[in-house]
C-alpha cells in the first residue's frame, strides 16, 4: 500500500485520508489504484461499518495530477476514457454501492474529480473555508467522476450548468445552501464533527442504512410504482433483522438500542 492513502480502523469506523498534500492530494495512478483497493476492502470487510474520507493538509483533492498528463509536442494524447473506466468510475461506483455509510469531510479545496468524488459520499461535511471547483472547464474537459449525474440532481440544471461551464469556486456555505452538501462546519471543528457523526453511524443499524442508501440511489431512475415496490421488498427484509427487533425492544423498554448491523 502506498503512503498516499492512509487507513485507520477503530470501533467499526474506517478513516481514509488522501495524502499527497504538496499537490493538494491530486491523484496519481498509483494513488487512485490504492484508493480503489481500500474502497473495495471497506465494502467487503464486515468489521468496517462506516467509512470516513478526508484529505491531508490544506486541500481535500485537486483531481487528476496534471503532471502525469502533459503531452510532448507530437506525442500521443493520453486515453482519458481508459483512466475513467479503470480508475475514476470504479471509485465512484464503489462509494455509491458500498452497503454502509460513506461520510466525506472536505477539509479544503476540492477540484475536478476531487470535487465529484466528494459528492459521491452519502453525507458530505465541508470546512467553511473549503471550495468546490468544477475545474474541468479550465482545461477543456467535461465534469467526470459522476459530476454530470450528481450536480443536476443535487442543485438543479441551471446551477449545474453554471458550475460546470464557469468553473468558478463554490464556497462551502453556499454549497450547503444549494443542497450540494449536508453541512458547512467551522474549519477547526470539521474533523471532530465528521468523525463523531461517522462513529455514531458505525454504532447504528448499518444493514438498515445500506437498504436506505440502495433505495435512495434507485429513486433517481425509478417510477413511483417501482419505488414503492422496492420499499416494500427492502422493508420486508429490514423487518426480519435483529436490529429492528432490538430497536423496537429498546424503544419499549426506554433504553438505548445496541445495534449490530444485521
Ligand atoms: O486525466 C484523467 O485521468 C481523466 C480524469 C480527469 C479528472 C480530473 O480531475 S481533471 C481536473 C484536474 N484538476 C484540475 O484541473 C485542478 C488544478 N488545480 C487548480 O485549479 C488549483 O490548484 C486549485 C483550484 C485546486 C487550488 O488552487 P490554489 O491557488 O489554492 O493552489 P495552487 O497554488 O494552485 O496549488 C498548490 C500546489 O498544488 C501547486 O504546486 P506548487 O506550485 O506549490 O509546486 C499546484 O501546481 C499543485 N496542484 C494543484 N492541483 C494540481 C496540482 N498539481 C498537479 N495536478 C493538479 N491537479
Amino acid at each position: 500500500m502506498t503512503d498516499s492513502i492512509l487507513v485507520a480502523d477503530a470501533a467499526g469506523l474506517r478513516s481514509i485520508t488522501l495524502n499527497r498534500p504538496h499537490r493538494l492530494n491530486a491523484f496519481t495512478t498509483e494513488m487512485l489504484n490504492a484508493f480503489n483497493e481500500v474502497l473495495h476492502d471497506s465494502a467487503a470487510n464486515d468489521s468496517v461499518r462506516t467509512v470516513l474520507i478526508t484529505g491531508a493538509g490544506r486541500g481535500f483533492c485537486a483531481g487528476q495530477d496534471l503532471n502525469d498528463r502533459s503531452v510532448a509536442p507530437g506525442g500521443a494524447a493520453p486515453d482519458l476514457g481508459e483512466s475513467l473506466e479503470n480508475r475514476y468510475n470504479p471509485a465512484v461506483r464503489a462509494m455509491r454501492s458500498m452497503p454502509k455509510p460513506v461520510v466525506v469531510a472536505v477539509n479544503g479545496v476540492a477540484a475536478g474529480a476531487g470535487a465529484n468524488l466528494a459528492l459521491a459520499g452519502d453525507l458530505v461535511y465541508a470546512a467553511r473555508s473549503a471550495k468546490f471547483v468544477q475545474s474541468f472547464a479550465k482545461i477543456g474537459l467535461i465534469p467526470d467522476s459522476g459530476g454530470t449525474y450528481f450536480l443536476p440532481r443535487k442543485v438543479g440544471v441551471a446551477r449545474a450548468m453554471g458550475l460546470a461551464m464557469l468553473g468558478e469556486p463554490l464556497g462551502a456555505d453556499q454549497a450547503a445552501k444549494w443542497g450540494l452538501i449536508w453541512e458547512a462546519v467551522d474549519d477547526d471543528r470539521l474533523l471532530e464533527v465528521a468523525t463523531d457523526v461517522a462513529q455514531g453511524l458505525a454504532f447504528g443499524p448499518t444493514a438498515g442504512f445500506a437498504k436506505t442508501k440502495l433505495a435512495l440511489n434507485a429513486s433517481g431512475s425509478n417510477s413511483l410504482d417501482d419505488q414503492l415496490d422496492l420499499e416494500r421488498d427492502l422493508q420486508r427484509a429490514a423487518g426480519q433483522s435483529s436490529d429492528y427487533a432490538e430497536g423496537v425492544a429498546a424503544f419499549l423498554q426506554k433504553r438505548a438500542p445496541v445495534f449490530e448491523g444485521c
